[in-house]
């Protein structure tokens, strides 16, 4: 995607961040915060904007345009070049650390000179924080659980900042002359949620220009290590990256040796073993003569294993290995598979676009169907109000009523708000009007594990909440999931037809593959959505697809892989929700 949004988007993020560290005006700040959001998630590439252009740009005023043509002309921001000579870089450290913010953060700094995440720990140990005005013994427990949180996700990236820098180098790599294959491999291939660093395989005659074209990729800050196997290098945004070249003819057993799992790669050794043979990144041989059994392609060497090809999220040995032997592999959901987004929203409420725009991208996309689901009231900062949701019923109606046949059907839903107690923002005579009722967890999230697990059986038990959204409401290495007991609340789900999303904002990613799993057990079916907050966001499900692959997920147990018929079948919850098969 393009890389101007991008750094204009996080340059005017780390603005509004050092606006608050400072004591700025926090109305100010939010208005950089929307300008930022507006510009990473618009459509078209901005590097070649006027002010005039970067105006049109919802959200984008005259003095944040000014400051980004400046920017974009000249590759500085100078007011952030002087917020940044302001605030001492530990104390920047310390905002990302969630739990605390930007104000607090300053407070630290300038209260007990606390300028890095160990000096913070390190006061929370010495129980220096309670006597702070604004700062108590429970906001000491969750500073060092956010701290908890952010080393726990290490250094780890997430999946779609890799899978961009992958995409970049693998379209790089493959136009230097004589590379015959290029691909990613590692955990990105396997579409962990998270990647430790991004593993990229060539196979050529000769590695030396594939390294040296490596080294001097635009986004190669540092090289690591120089080799003629072997290069790693670290990204600009502090990424490492590794590449390996290979010969033509060991290009299966790499793929398979360098795509792992580690677990998976130890499970299928044995298995050679078994046969008398011996597999490493260059081949299978027979043990004795050494000769080469298979090498060229994975599919060879599973088949010379006597498996099927087991595909990458699988590889996980969660019982992969065994399905593969016995030829038992599920058929998974692919993206292709999907024909419609049950989760979207538009500039009704914070979508960034318009009905029109995310609904000519859907189409697009070549989705059957596609439901528009705006917040509802209880978010307040949301504006909503029931006048507001029923007009823009009316426009989707009539968007509707002027399909052709092939056209994208529209639905018209909403998000709706899990209160504290299970109930949602409206009565059921109005719900009843919608086509598909989400409903999501937005508030409240650090309740006890009871009543957590009381107010999402609640909802599933509402006859007209269809879907579950971002069911945990975790946010990768920021916000834990909430505690409720998910057995509990998937066993609801299973007897009240209530499907749980896959989230597959990179973000969220939520549920996760493991909570996928378990969910399955139990009988549930899925709805994959990208929650979509502008059209960019539509091309998110990739990820989700991802996760319900690592969840073992099949087109069937997906709702939206689903005629529409089926679909609508589903819909009418409260009358025997029993797919048929
Ligand atoms: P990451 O980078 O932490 O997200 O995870 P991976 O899976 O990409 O791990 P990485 O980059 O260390 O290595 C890439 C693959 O290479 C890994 O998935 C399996 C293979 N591999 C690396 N080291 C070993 C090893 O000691 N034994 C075996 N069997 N395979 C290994
Ligand atoms: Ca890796
Ligand atoms: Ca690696
Ligand atoms: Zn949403």
């Amino acid at each position: 995607m393009a890389r101007s949004n991008e750094e204009v988007e996080a340059l005017l993020r780390e603005y509004a961040d050092l606006l608050l560290i400072t004591g700025g005006d926090a109305y100010r700040a939010r208005a950089y915060e929307k300008a930022a959001r507006a510009i990473g998630g618009h459509a078209a590439d901005i590097s070649q904007f006027d002010a005039k252009a970067l105006r049109d740009i919802p959200n984008v005023g005259r003095s944040i345009a000014d400051k980004v043509v400046e920017y974009l002309r000249t590759g500085t921001m100078p007011a952030v070049e002087e917020a940044r000579a302001a605030i001492p870089a530990g104390v920047r450290e310390l905002t990302a650390i969630p739990a605390l913010g930007p104000k607090k953060a300053m407070i630290l700094y300038e209260e007990l000179e606390i300028s890095s995440i160990d000096q913070l720990a390190q006061a929370i140990e010495d129980h220096q924080l309670r006597d702070l005005k604004g700062f108590g013994p429970k906001s000491e427990e969750n500073i060092l659980h956010g701290i908890g949180l952010m080393r726990a996700a290490g250094n780890r990236i997430p999946l779609d900042e890799a899978m961009d820098v992958a995409d970049d180098i693998v379209s790089a790599l493959s136009k230097v002359p004589g590379c015959r294959r290029c691909a990613y491999a590692g955990s990105l291939r396997r579409m962990r949620e998270t990647v430790g660093d991004v593993d990229i395989l060539v196979a050529a005659e000769e590695s030396g220009p594939f390294m040296e074209a490596f080294t001097r990729l635009p986004l190669t800050s540092e090289v690591i290590a120089h080799g003629q196997k072997k290069t790693s290098i670290r990204t600009t945004k502090g990424l490492q990256v590794d590449l390996r070249v290979l010969p033509l003819d060991s290009w299966g057993a790499g793929l398979l040796y360098f795509t792992g799992s580690k677990a998976h790669n130890i499970r299928i050794r044995a298995i050679a073993v078994r046969h008398g043979l011996k597999l490493s990144e260059y081949g299978l041989f027979e043990t004795k003569s050494g000769k080469t059994i298979a090498s060229r392609s994975e599919e060879d060497v599973y088949a010379r294993l006597g498996m099927d090809w087991i595909p990458p999220t699988l590889r996980e040995d969660r019982g992969e290995v065994k399905a593969a032997l016995e030829g038992q592999l599920p058929r998974l959901v692919e993206e292709s598979d999907l024909r419609g987004d049950l989760h979207t929203h538009t500039n009704l409420t914070d979508g960034l676009e318009s009905l029109e725009d995310m609904i000519a991208k859907a189409e697009r996309r070549g989705y059957a169907y596609y439901a528009i689901t705006d917040h509802a009231p209880k978010l307040y900062m949301q504006q909503m109000t029931e006048e507001k949701m029923l007009a823009q019923r009316e426009r989707v109606r009539a968007l509707d009523r002027g399909r052709r046949r092939g056209d994208t059907r529209l639905l018209h839903g909403v998000e709706l708000n899990i209160d504290v107690d299970g109930d949602v923002d409206w009565p059921p005579d109005f719900l009843e009007d919608f086509d598909l009722c989400v409903a999501s967890v937005h508030t409240q999230f650090g309740m006890d594990r009871k009543a957590m697990t009381r107010r999402l059986v609640r909802a599933c038990e509402n006859p007209h909440v269809h879907v579950i959204g971002h069911p945990t409401t975790r946010l990768i290495g920021k916000r834990p999931g909430i505690d409720a007991d998910l057995d509990e609340v998937f066993a609801t789900c299973a007897r009240t037809g209530t499907a749980l999303e896959i989230n597959a904002h990179p973000d969220r990613l939520d549920l996760s593959d493991e909570n996928i799993l378990r969910a399955k057990s139990h009988g549930v079916v899925f709805a994959l959505d990208s929650d979509a907050h502008s059209t960019r966001d539509l091309d998110n499900m990739r990820y989700g697809v991802g996760m319900a692959q690592r969840g073992w997920l099949t087109p069937d147990d997906v709702i939206n892989t689903w005629s529409l018929t089926r679909l609508r079948r589903f819909l009418r919850k409260d009358t025997g929700h029993q797919p048929p098969t």
